[in-house]
């Protein structure tokens, strides 16, 4: 293995020029952990924690590295853990803005294609794909329907291979990761040492087809719960996993429902949450008021969301904020 299987390239290579000139070297960042990171240099993983500098230096939490990254570090001398003195610069990154914080997260870094896994069986959701579509766009990275669970009986993807509602211009697979169907013309994607990135619903096979991808079973799946269809989290830390025959893999990189930041819209209203929400509601211009699928009048229901924040969202003069989405 080598950086190069990771993605380094010759930009890369001479935008490092002056970090090589100072003694640094060049890794990526393959694991975040509550303490510190595991970087790789293509031939080695090891520790290593972000200097007082370049914390100080950050404007945003989004600016400090995470998985992804290209850093330059200090060699540490004995067993400490090396010093990341530097970020590179980033080709795209998935930041998310998290509900009920103000702050951008980023999610991952310098991902080069986004697979968008849907499946058969009750997950699939235009809204919510068309919100995915456009954030992934807007991240620098291109996105890839994957309709995954081909096995099992539904109709969303039509027999010319699209998707109603979906620009013909976005890849679509339909694959079933468990049965092997579909997934080797996934490979593609990896070519010139890409990284790919999964993202989706919990429960729609994601780690599956991770391991698929990677050739074995690096990612826990779960069985979905038989009630309601739906998956419980298994996915904990963010990983990026090396393919041996070039690539890289993010396994879920953090996404839960839509908290994506969107940088060139308001994302800073104290709504975020409630529209996370609002963007799984059956009909896009939903009033959640009295239409079927409302995704908010359920959380409502349920007691997941609290009914006075809800009044508060609804009440007059804030529609244009809602249907600006
Ligand atoms: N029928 C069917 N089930 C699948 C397929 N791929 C994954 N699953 C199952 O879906 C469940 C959730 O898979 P998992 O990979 O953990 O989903 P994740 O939450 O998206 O990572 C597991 O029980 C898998 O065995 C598939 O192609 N067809
Ligand atoms: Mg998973
Ligand atoms: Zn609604």
């Amino acid at each position: 293995m080598s950086l190069e299987a990771l993605g380094w390239n010759s930009q890369r290579q001479a935008e490092f020029e002056a970090y090589a000139a100072q003694g640094l070297m060049p890794c990526r960042v393959v694991g975040e952990h509550r303490s510190h990171f595991r970087v790789s240099t293509g031939t080695s993983e090891l520790s290593a924690v972000i200097t007082g500098r370049l914390r100080k230096s950050a404007a945003e939490r989004s600016d400090l590295p995470g998985v992804g990254d290209f850093v330059a570090i200090r060699m540490a001398e004995g067993d400490g853990p090396a010093p990341i003195e530097a970020v590179l610069r980033r080709t795209s990154a998935l930041i998310r803005k998290a509900a009920g914080e103000r702050r951008p997260q980023l999610l991952a870094a310098n991902i080069d294609v986004v697979f968008i896994v849907t499946a058969l069986g009750g997950d699939f959701n235009l809204a919510r794909m068309e919100r995915y579509l456009a954030l992934v766009s807007e991240s620098g990275a291109t996105p890839v329907v994957v309709v995954n669970k081909a096995d099992l009986p539904g109709d969303v993807v039509r027999p010319n291979g699209q998707i109603d509602g979906i620009d013909p211009g976005v890849p679509i697979h339909a694959i079933s990761a468990r049965a092997q169907d579909g997934a080797r013309d996934l490979e593609r994607y990896f070519e010139g040492n890409r990284t790919v990135a999964l993202i989706g619903s919990s429960g729609v096979g994601k780690s599956t087809l991770t391991n698929r991808l990677l050739g074995h079973d690096a990612q826990a799946t779960q069985e979905v719960r038989a009630h309601d269809g739906r998956g419980q989290h298994t996915t904990t830390h963010r990983q990026l996993f090396t393919r041996v025959s070039g690539g890289t893999v993010i396994d879920s990189p953090g996404l839960r429902g839509l908290e994506l930041w969107n940088p060139s819209t308001d994302s800073t209203s104290d709504f975020d949450d409630i529209e996370a929400l609002a963007s799984q509601c059956r009909f896009r211009d939903c009033r959640h008021d009295s239409e079927p699928g409302c995704a908010v009048r359920a959380a409502v229901d349920r007691g997941d969301l609290d009914a006075d924040r809800f009044a508060s969202y609804v009440k007059p003069g804030r529609d244009s904020l809602r249907t600006a989405r």
